[in-house]
């Protein structure tokens, strides 16, 4: 404690020292905006592109999507990419986050059928931003699994990891001359949830408590795999990062004497793949293999339903990053108790959640307005995993379209200022920021109906035109200013 005290003295001085105050960038400070391939692209049999679950979903059981709808077409940055280069060339971006259709490359998910349209498609979208001065920040994987990747039972499977690894070894060789950041996963805590439920997100898995895990433990092979094949295969000459994309929510003490509630729900949530990346122990926090095991033995299963780490797994894990990709939205309200189904993994955390009704709303039943929630969280990652280089990957607000978006804009400076303090304040090294979402897009299970966009895009519309509102001029002028403007600050 103490030391760390001593530490944050140092980095404030510093901070004055060289001229900077609490509301602008650092020098060198990374900002853009993010998409998702499934979410925007459409195009979804264009040109020997393979079925992907999402496409099983939504033709399926459209059911599950509120409005009934799917991203056959969605925003069709398949054929309207040089749209999006232009808004975010026009918004003076820095750097575009988007996600790769590993069916667009590898329409059956097996390296030995490569899909030369769908090389040919990021190709030109990579050189697009490039000639634009724009640099690709890239993740390999953002939800949208070949089905017949599924068909084999998806993530749970093993085997997967080293599909996994032959599709970003694809991607390392297409691409890596010119795309220098990486990011293995987006969100494998929203992904494994995917098998825990069967009204859920694709493929809607019913197998709570179990199929989660094991879908979190192939997460963490395949990330640790592939980090080490671009070392062995790659680095060297490409000079790339790479790190993955970790989606949590803070959890807020209901009362003081419920921190231990919060901070359980940290290491399940955060902590089940932070800790065996990002911290020296290359393995699990104790705190969720212990309560896994023992409720495994509870319910009279022989082994824990949380597969354990191997020793050699532990060094080949540790270290696998250059960066901690981290997606933030919002808080919750924690407290102890139990909750969901037997097994499961809410019943293994042992917290109850809910939000602050003074909290303003968003048009996402789970999302309030809480800027002060990020601070905090930047600083719990900087305090657990010794102050890695963060990147904020995902961060952004939805309502119900419009391009008068006040809320959103508000949103943004908010959280803006919240981040610059945990950098000048605090000390914690966060590097960049990607804004979601260029675009309003296809919303996973909200369909239409919830819109996270800078840029309005008109869904009646079959050239789906894209509108700058209002926060895309706000985010133009921190972009090009790199600060936050004078009339955000209180
Ligand atoms: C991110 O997920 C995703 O990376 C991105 O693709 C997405 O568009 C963006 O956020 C906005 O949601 O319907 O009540 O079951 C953030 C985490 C996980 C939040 C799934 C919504 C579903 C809540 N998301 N969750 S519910």
């Amino acid at each position: 404690m103490k030391f760390q005290t001593v530490c944050i003295v140092v980095i404030v001085t510093i901070g004055f020292a060289a001229g900077h105050d609490n509301t602008t960038f650092p020098d060198g400070f990374l900002l853009g905006a993010a998409t998702a391939s499934y979410q925007i692209e459409g195009g979804w049999n264009a040109d020997g592109k393979g079925v992907n679950i999402w496409d099983t979903l939504t033709h399926e059981r459209s059911i599950y999507v509120e409005d009934k709808y799917n991203g056959d077409l969605a925003d069709d940055s398949y054929n309207l990419y040089m749209e999006d280069v232009k808004h975010l060339k026009n918004m003076g971006a820095q750097l575009y986050r988007f996600s790769i259709s590993w069916a667009r490359i590898l329409p059956e998910g097996h390296d030995y059928k490569i899909n030369e349209a769908g090389i040919d498609y990021y190709n030109r979208l990579i050189n697009a931003l490039l000639d634009n001065g724009i640099e690709p920040i890239v993740t390999i994987y953002h939800w949208d699994l070949p089905q017949k990747l599924q068909d084999l039972g998806g993530w749970p499977n093993i085997v997967l990891a080293t599909y996994n690894e032959n599709y970003a070894r694809v991607l390392f060789k297409n691409f890596g001359d010119r795309v220098k950041l990486w990011i293995t996963f987006n969100e494998p805590r929203t992904f494994m949830a995917a098998y825990a439920s069967d009204t859920g997100m694709a493929p809607s898995i019913n197998t709570p408590g179990i199929g989660d895990y094991l879908t979190s433990r192939t997460v963490l092979t395949a990330h640790a795999n592939i980090y080490r094949m671009y070392e062995r295969e790659f680095k060297q000459q490409q000079k790339g990062k790479i790190g993955i994309s970790l989606w949590n929510v803070w959890c807020e003490p209901i009362s003081t004497n419920q921190v231990d509630a919060c901070e359980r729900y940290q290491q399940f949530h955060l902590g089940l793949r932070a800790h065996p990346i990002f911290s020296e122990s290359g393995n699990y926090p104790s705190v969720p293999v212990k309560r896994v095991d023992h409720n495994s033995r509870a319910e009279g299963l022989t082994s824990s339903r949380l597969p354990k780490i191997t020793p050699e797994e532990v060094n080949c894990r540790t270290g696998t990053y250059d960066f901690l990709g981290f997606n933030f939205y919002t808080s919750n309200l924690g407290k102890r108790g139990v909750t969901g189904g037997i097994p499961s993994k809410g019943r293994d955390t042992g917290a109850i959640l809910s939000q602050d009704a003074e909290w303003p709303e968003s048009a996402s039943s789970w999302l309030r307005v809480v800027p002060w929630a990020l601070r905090k969280q930047l600083n719990w990652i900087a305090n657990a995993y010794g102050n890695p280089p963060i990147f904020v990957t995902e961060n952004g607000y939805s309502d119900y379209g419009g391009l008068n978006d006040t809320s959103r804009v508000l949103y943004y400076s908010e959280y803006m200022k919240e981040m610059l303090k945990a950098i000048h304040i605090d000390g914690v090294n966060v590097f960049g920021y990607t804004a979601w979402s260029l675009l309003d897009n296809f919303e996973w299970l909200a369909g239409y109906t919830e819109r996270f966009g800078v840029c309005d895009v008109d869904f009646d519309d079959p050239n789906r035109p894209r509108i700058p509102k209002e926060s895309a001029k706000v985010l133009t002028e921190i972009f090009n200013t790199r600060k936050i403007p004078e009339r955000f600050l209180d």
